[in-house]
């Protein structure tokens, strides 16, 4: 018998370049074997390097979207992306509760390089007290690993005590337990080679990558959303982090700005 080919949905803003956003996880989800589902928590209007605008969707609208977006499939996985607003990250923790979804990678996307603002200030508290805790994976990049641990980052030493800080907060909001949680911190803004370190709340484990120009907008939604796929083949949770960086080295390797 042949495997059921995974489904994951991605809970996402819209980047009309395809770079990021909720387009670029469908790219990813297919490249990599897997069925998507989406639903969108803004729409933004930009370029790959220039934002137009951002038009957060109501939670209303999300809701309902999320109503009908697992019709008829069974989750094995969700993705988090942008979520905009503080009433979205609560569609979002009602979505989680309510309905059977598979693991959960959450992107903690606070704020963009690019100036997009990706998420309210006033949602962060509830997006990391509520939501935070339905996460199997987190990938923070560094500056959102120093926004969530309260610190300077420069070295992999730093983003260890980080990741470790990171991981006991959002262990103490879910009330403990022995849920898998892991968070991943990529080490892109790193100044030498940009090592991500992975703390799964018993050991770290330190990627190396290298350092390619370029760099391709939108990387870090498909590295979380490549995780998410490999969590849903059912590979173990840091082999699936490991194979998610390959698969965004050689995106960015071939230089592919544009995913299509
Ligand atoms: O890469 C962060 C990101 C996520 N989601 C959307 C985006 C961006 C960055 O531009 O546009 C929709």
């Amino acid at each position: 018998m042949t495997e059921a080919i995974p489904t994951i949905l991605t809970i996402a803003g819209s980047d009309p370049s395809s770079g990021a956003g909720l387009q670029a996880d469908l790219y990813t989800l297919h490249d990599l074997g897997c069925r998507g589902r989406s639903v969108v928590t803004a729409i933004t209007a930009q370029t790959n390097d220039r934002v137009l605008g951002v038009w957060p969707t109501s939670a209303d609208v999300l809701t309902q979207q999320l109503a009908t977006a697992a019709d008829g499939v069974e989750l094995s996985a969700v993705k988090v992306g942008m979520v905009a607003t503080a009433a979205n990250v609560w569609a979002t923790i009602w979505f989680l509760k309510s309905r059977p979804h598979g693991d959960v990678v959450i992107d903690p996307l606070l704020h963009s390089s690019s100036g997009l603002p990706l998420l309210d200030k006033s949602a962060i508290p509830i997006f990391r007290q509520q939501l935070l805790p339905y996460a199997t994976v987190i990938t923070p990049n560094i500056p959102e690993a120093m926004a969530l641990a309260g610190m300077q980052i420069a070295t992999v030493e730093a983003m260890e005590v980080a990741a470790k800080s990171i991981y006991e907060e959002v262990y103490r909001f879910r009330g403990g337990g022995d849920r898998p949680l892991v968070i991943a911190i990529k080490g892109g803004h790193l100044r030498r080679d940009p090592v991500d370190v992975v703390y799964d709340g018993t050991q770290h484990y330190r990627l190396s990558g290298e350092r390619l120009p370029g760099g391709i907008h939108g990387s870090g939604c498909r590295f979380a959303t490549a995780i998410a796929a490999g969590m849903a083949k059912k590979m173990p949770v840091v082999e699936a982090i490991a194979a998610a960086k390959v698969y965004v080295t050689e995106l960015v390797r071939k230089g592919e700005k544009d995913p299509i």
